[in-house]
């Protein structure tokens, strides 16, 4: 018996299979032109993902489902304890606890999980899962949290490594300059950091998910929130357009919420690079003065991924040089962001917005 390609496709045959596609048709609606031909599935993540975009990527083409896919490329970096923006090894907040959120979001069955300030445990995606996996709700927080995630058989441990415990110690000696503590000459270099890793991913049925995690930002205040439990902020999908994601200075990404904002231009027909552009002039436009120099440029960066339904992927960020991590039927790789300023108009000003 013959079989066309459309009819092929119809059967879900490829999908259950996870072999690679080319979609005919635009999957978008409303799509002003015709989507290119991109081969299926893509996977995409921040840079930091570059192992991980390949370990989804591979378990995407033995036919695994999509969030089960990504969170498996994120839990690289969470157990990692080299990786000191997420999971083990994280930088600690101002008490040098390290505190975890992250959120998910799982196109096919429209469910989405989060969690914020959980402690001591290393894999805050897979509890993010859980809850909504296993609850009637979407986000928990903080110790309540963490007692949900031993209830469901997660490990406990110190997240807090040697050298995160020693990048804190250095904050804490030179937030004041009288204090009794000594400084040491290569303090200099310890200030805020941001880090994070987002993932999304669209199968061969185009079936969406999206994930973040991150410690947050270093030596914040404790309790304090970021973008990454933030549906719909730190990431979103809606599996009949595509996936979104952020990283780097949450604050100004919560007020644009911008992974709903990125997919909602998506299903108004922007290609992905176009609704992330969109998306940063947004942010930038709601940015207080405070964070812009004279000429309205931030002194802080955000970077946005997105990926379509029909497999067309981007990477953006406030400043040229920003990069991502990608993995579809040409291998895994990274490619340049675009950008809304050259890097020589980078203000000099204050690390990540802080004065
Ligand atoms: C956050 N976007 O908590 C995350 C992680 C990060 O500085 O990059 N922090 O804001």
């Amino acid at each position: 018996m013959s079989i066309n390609r459309r009819e092929f496709l119809a059967t879900g045959a490829t999908a259950a299979a996870g072999l690679a596609v080319t979609p005919e048709w635009p999957a978008i609606a409303g799509a002003s032109t015709p989507a290119p031909r991109v081969a299926l599935p893509v996977v995409i993540a921040s840079t930091n993902g570059m192992r991980g975009v390949k370990v989804a990527y591979d378990m995407l083409m033995r036919g695994e489902d999509t969030l089960d896919a990504i969170i498996a490329g994120v839990n690289i970096q969470e157990l990692d304890p080299a990786d000191q923006s997420v999971g083990l090894g994280g930088l600690p907040n101002a008490d040098g606890v390290v505190q975890l959120d992250a959120s998910c979001m799982h196109g096919p069955t429209r469910r989405a999980g989060s969690v914020a300030c959980l402690e001591d445990i290393a894999t805050p995606s897979l509890v993010a899962k859980a809850i909504m996996d296993y609850t009637d709700h979407i986000m928990l927080v903080g110790d309540d949290a963490k007692r949900f995630a031993v209830d469901m058989g997660f490990r406990t441990q110190n997240l807090l490594t040697e050298k995160s415990r020693q990048d804190w110690l250095r904050w804490k000696a030179r937030l004041n300059a009288s204090d009794n503590w000594l400084d040491h000459d290569d303090d200099v270099k310890i200030k805020f950091h941001t880090g994070t890793i987002n993932m999304n991913a669209v199968n061969a049925a185009g079936d969406v998910s999206s994930v973040t995690t991150t410690s947050g930002m270093s030596w914040k205040i404790p309790g304090r929130v970021g973008d990454s439990p933030i549906i719909g902020a730190g990431q979103y999908c809606d599996n009949t357009v595509g996936a979104a994601g952020s990283t780097g200075r949450g604050e100004a990404n919560i007020k644009v919420c911008g992974a709903f904002l990125a997919v909602e231009q998506m299903r108004q027909g922007k290609t992905p690079e176009q609704a992330l552009m969109y998306t940063m002039e947004r942010v930038v436009a709601m940015t207080e003065k405070r964070l812009l120099d004279d000429r309205g440029r931030p002194f802080f960066d955000l970077s946005f991924y997105a990926v379509a339904k029909d497999g067309r992927f981007a990477g953006s960020c406030a400043y040229e040089g920003g990069d991502f991590a990608v993995c579809d039927a040409s291998g895994a790789r990274v490619q340049k962001a675009v950008y809304l300023y050259k890097a020589n108009e980078r203000p000099r000003g204050p690390v990540n917005g802080r004065r």
